[in-house]
């Protein structure tokens, strides 16, 4: 089995009915919204979900799973994928720049689990290009002033077409490679001072459980 999808179905697994529930952004999400949706239409699961980004909205309601917010209701469970894992159970994220609202929802729900595969789990953050939603206006100062902490940094540019990928709030992503981030919880801070930084994609501390496929099998982290 994929071991993306191995994580996503035991995810569900942890969805009870009346569950307000985090959609979170990506393709291991995606398994998990799929499943959860033929749940509610074949097994008469009753759970409203609010969706993290635009393709996860119009996925949800493609699943027939009722999509609401966060304007009405608060979120039981997040579900939700990484990019990278470290054994505190902090995060990178924003692969899919979604992170923004992603880490409002997440952060918000009375527990958030992460679900990836194996490939996700590392010792220390860092490998992966810590992407930074930025305001348009702020790109070069702020891309200036990450080189000055000593990242290399790309304005995340969209694949075969011109110009950088804009977020669903209409911002801009740097994707910023510092090498081993040796305390999470202060970059993440940091980062998110910078004038004109809406949200970077360090998620400290915030995550209760991770479902990880393996090729041995399910692994959980708590
Ligand atoms: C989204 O999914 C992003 O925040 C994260 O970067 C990405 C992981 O992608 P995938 O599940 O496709 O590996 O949550």
């Amino acid at each position: 089995m994929n071991l993306k999808k191995m994580a996503a179905l035991r995810a569900v697994d942890e969805i009870g009915d009346g569950d307000v529930v985090g959609l979170g952004t990506g393709s291991t999400t995606h398994y998990f919204i799929e499943e959860l949706g033929r749940r509610v239409r074949e097994e008469g699961l009753e759970v409203m979900g609010v969706p993290t980004s635009y393709q996860s909205m119009f996925l949800a309601a493609e699943s027939g799973i009722k999509v609401t917010s966060l304007a009405e209701h608060d979120v039981d469970v997040a579900v939700d994928g990484a990019d990278e894992v470290d054994p505190d159970l902090n995060l990178i994220k924003g692969g899919g720049a979604a992170h923004t609202l992603e880490k409002i929802v997440d952060s918000s729900a009375g527990s958030f689990i992460v679900i990836v595969d194996e490939s996700k789990l590392v010792e220390r953050l860092g490998a992966f290009p810590l992407p930074v939603e930025v305001i348009p206006a702020a790109c070069r100062p702020v891309k200036l002033k990450l080189e000055s902490m000593g990242a290399s940094v790309d304005i995340r540019s969209s694949e075969g077409k011109d110009g950088p990928v804009v977020t669903d709030n209409g911002n801009f992503v740097l994707d910023a490679s510092f090498g081993v981030i040796d305390d999470p919880g202060a970059m993440e801070s940091r980062l998110n001072n910078i004038p004109g930084v809406v949200e970077n994609g360090i998620f400290a501390g915030i995550a209760d459980m991770v479902i990880a496929g393996t090729s041995e099998g399910l692994k959980i982290l708590r």
